[in-house]
């Protein structure tokens, strides 16, 4: 994999850069839409590549191991066959959602013990399975196995844990290099800083996952209910110790302000259930501000959901019938919001990628921030 740097803001630490997978260029900064289980909730593939244009997407080792499974994965000849999605895919390793997922789970050195979600059916993660996994999935970019804390948590425990994940990068680094991509393609393997909220551990994770010199770095364990404070003070410790010239990524991030913020410290590589999972629920997010569809004053309203943006069912479709649909639990409400809510994200960071060309990021960004988190 490849990453190139193409303008750096004078006026923050935001960057414009392109990465290049087996399945395609990324221009960053990028959100990816997450599609847990080789599916984004609700969206077509064809929907996802032209009206969204996302330019790569998020599965998940721990579902997509679960189920279909890997001998079906396998047999398809990876994810990208399964599913029909020909552009760049990044798995999560399951450090995440095994934690907030799965049922009973003993955390030790060599592994997780956890059970299914879905069945109760007992089940075993290590950093080496985890990369297995990840081959059989045929992820462009695959993800090291950590434990992600939670907040608020004991610095003792952070420690320790942080430490772990240090040595389970070593033996997910061990058996990446040991083992050959299952399909013809390259893959690449992205560690994960970690060490809660304490700025020494955090910045002796960034010196350590900096010294593996993979192709990219990712930013874990925060947006785990700590205030974006310390949230935006741990990214911009990370990324002054992360090396300039890879890729950087802020995992399960955030709000539309909280992506914007990370740009201005450097992260190149969002993703995060919010567009999705609060499309669900009513909540829209426009080029004007947010909207909660469900509310009764938008009944009649016969304007499209958002005519800035300039998407298909943004344009096409009024709010009136929308909030119809979504009051009514129609299946096409959750679609048409689930489309509208991705196209506005991609919108946004291409926004943010060109402000950067232009060398006016960071005063857009002030006033963007701003306006676009306004309730309407
Ligand atoms: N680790 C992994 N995936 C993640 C996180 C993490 O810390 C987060 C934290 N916001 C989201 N997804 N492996």
């Amino acid at each position: 994999m490849k990453f190139e740097l193409k303008a750096t803001d004078p006026n923050s630490s935001a960057r414009a850069g392109v990465m290049t997978t087996a399945h395609g260029d990324i221009q960053t900064p990028i959100f990816m839409p997450v599609g847990t289980a080789g599916t984004v909730k609700a969206v077509h593939q064809r929907e996802i590549k032209e009206d969204i244009n996302a330019q790569i997407i998020l599965g998940n080792t721990y579902h997509l191991y679960l189920r279909p499974g890997l001998d079906i994965l396998k047999k398809f000849g990876g994810l990208h066959k399964f599913n029909g999605w020909d552009r760049p895919i990044l798995t999560d390793s399951g450090g995440y959602q095994v934690y907030s997922l799965a049922g009973i789970r003993k955390i030790k050195e060599e592994g997780v013990t956890f059970q299914s979600h879905i069945d109760g059916s007992k089940h075993h993660f290590s950093p080496e399975t985890v990369m297995d996994i990840q081959r059989a999935i045929g992820a462009d970019i695959m993800m090291a196995f950590d434990e992600c804390t939670p907040y608020p948590c004991e610095y003792d425990y952070a420690k320790k844990s942080m430490e772990m994940t240090h040595r389970w990068l070593k033996r997910c680094c061990d058996r990446f290099d040991a083992t050959q991509p299952l399909y013809g393609y390259d893959q690449t393997l992205f560690p994960i800083v970690q060490g809660s909220t304490y700025k020494d551990l955090r910045k002796q994770s960034a010196e350590v996952i900096a010294s593996f010199e993979r192709d990219g770095n990712a930013i874990g364990g925060l947006s785990v209910g700590e205030p974006h404070e310390l949230m935006y003070e741990s990214t911009e410790l990370v990324c002054s110790i992360l090396p300039k010239d890879k890729p950087r990524y802020l995992m399960g991030v955030g709000t539309p302000e909280n992506i914007l913020e990370g740009i201005a410290l450097g992260v190149d590589m969002f993703d995060c259930v919010m567009p999705t999972r609060n499309a669900r629920n009513g909540m829209l997010f426009t080029t004007q501000g947010v909207i909660n569809i469900k509310n009764k004053k938008w009944e009649d309203d016969q304007t499209p959901i958002d005519e800035h943006l300039g998407g298909y069912v943004s344009t096409f479709y009024s709010k009136g019938y929308l909030r119809h649909l979504v009051h009514c639990k129609e299946m096409l409400g959750a679609q048409i919001a689930s489309v509208h809510n991705l196209t506005f994200y991609l919108w946004l960071v291409k926004q943010a990628r060109e402000q950067i060309l232009a060398g006016t990021f960071l005063e857009w960004k002030n006033k963007m921030v701003k306006h676009l988190m306004q309730r309407l």
